[in-house]
């Protein structure tokens, strides 16, 4: 597959394919593609392009290399209270972009080649989809390295695999084949290391011919079930910008705009 390049940063990759497919690369292959703080501010950014740019399909997000896809946050940036910037300042800005993956109305795929571990097995948990290469390893490590993750690294988790095995992955730091990932409904799908990437995007090719606004309240509404009051909110964000798009909300705009009463009775009620 040729990519194109879209924006050059320091720790990522950022490029799309022709069919506007994006791809998301870790690109710190010498510590297994663990994340430092400026690692997820150009992740974040990334996806703001992505959400402002309405034409992007499907998001892949993978680690360079073929070892790993995400070891976590850099335990040689963790300083006391989070991982250090550049100015020394402590952040746990990773939690930004798991609620971004789960707020961008598009789908988001993680491509697994390797490790996925602690932050990063948490990364694959809270995207959409995840097709994993066979040499693929899943666990947390948290209680090893003295950190843990309460929020999506847990109840997301016990979501997809339960509540027993959650407490396994954390309590006892495992390490999982991608076939037992896949056994216990960790992932969607595993295939031999070089089809790794034609299978993704073949995935991708199928989703991108979907329509767009099924796939967006399909996304919208399975989060709301978990994401509360801030998952409605954004489930009626979406019901709002429908409504805008009938004829019904356009008259009410018109009259303020006419200085006229709105005429609503002309609108069919439904059942
Ligand atoms: C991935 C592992 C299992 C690979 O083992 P292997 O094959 O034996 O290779 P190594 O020699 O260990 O590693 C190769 C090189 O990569 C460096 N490296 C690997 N991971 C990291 C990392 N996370 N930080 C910094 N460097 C890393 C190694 O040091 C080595 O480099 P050299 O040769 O130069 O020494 C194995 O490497 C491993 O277990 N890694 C650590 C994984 C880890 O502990 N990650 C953090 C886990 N944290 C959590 O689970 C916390 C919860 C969480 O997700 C979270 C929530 C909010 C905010 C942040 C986090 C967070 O992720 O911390």
């Amino acid at each position: 597959m040729k990519w194109i390049k879209i924006k050059k940063y320091k720790d990522i990759l950022f490029e799309k394919t022709k069919n506007d497919i994006y791809k998301i690369t870790i690109n710190r292959k010498k510590v297994y593609n663990a994340f430092r703080p400026q690692t997820v501010y150009e992740m974040i950014d990334a996806f703001n392009y992505c959400e402002n740019y309405t034409n992007v399909n499907v998001i892949i997000i993978t680690g360079s290399g073929d070892k790993s896809f995400c070891s976590g946050g850099d335990q040689k940036f963790r300083g006391s209270g989070g991982y250090l910037d550049e100015k020394g300042i402590p952040h746990l800005n990773i939690l930004n972009l798991y609620k971004k993956i789960r707020e961008i109305p598009k789908v988001v795929i993680a491509m697994v080649n390797g490790y996925a571990i602690g932050g990063g097995n948490v990364l694959q948990n809270v995207c959409d989809l995840t097709i994993a290469s066979e040499n693929s390893i899943f666990g947390q490590n948290g209680p090893n390295v003295g950190s843990f993750d309460g929020g999506f690294g847990s109840s997301y988790l016990a979501r997809n695999i339960g509540q027993k095995k959650t407490r396994e992955f954390w309590f006892l730091c495992k390490k999982y084949s991608a076939k037992e990932a896949l056994k216990i409904g960790l992932i969607n799908k595993v295939v031999p290391k070089i089809f790794l990437e034609k299978e993704v995007l073949k995935w991708c090719e199928i989703i991108s011919k979907k329509s767009p606004m099924a796939l967006r309240f399909i996304k919208r509404c399975l989060n709301a079930e978990l994401d509360g009051q801030h998952g409605i909110m954004q489930l009626a964000g979406d019901a709002t910008l429908l409504f805008y798009l009938t004829e019904e909300s356009k008259e009410g705009k018109k009259a303020f705009l006419e200085k006229r009463k709105p005429n609503f009775k002309k609108f069919k009620k439904f059942l």
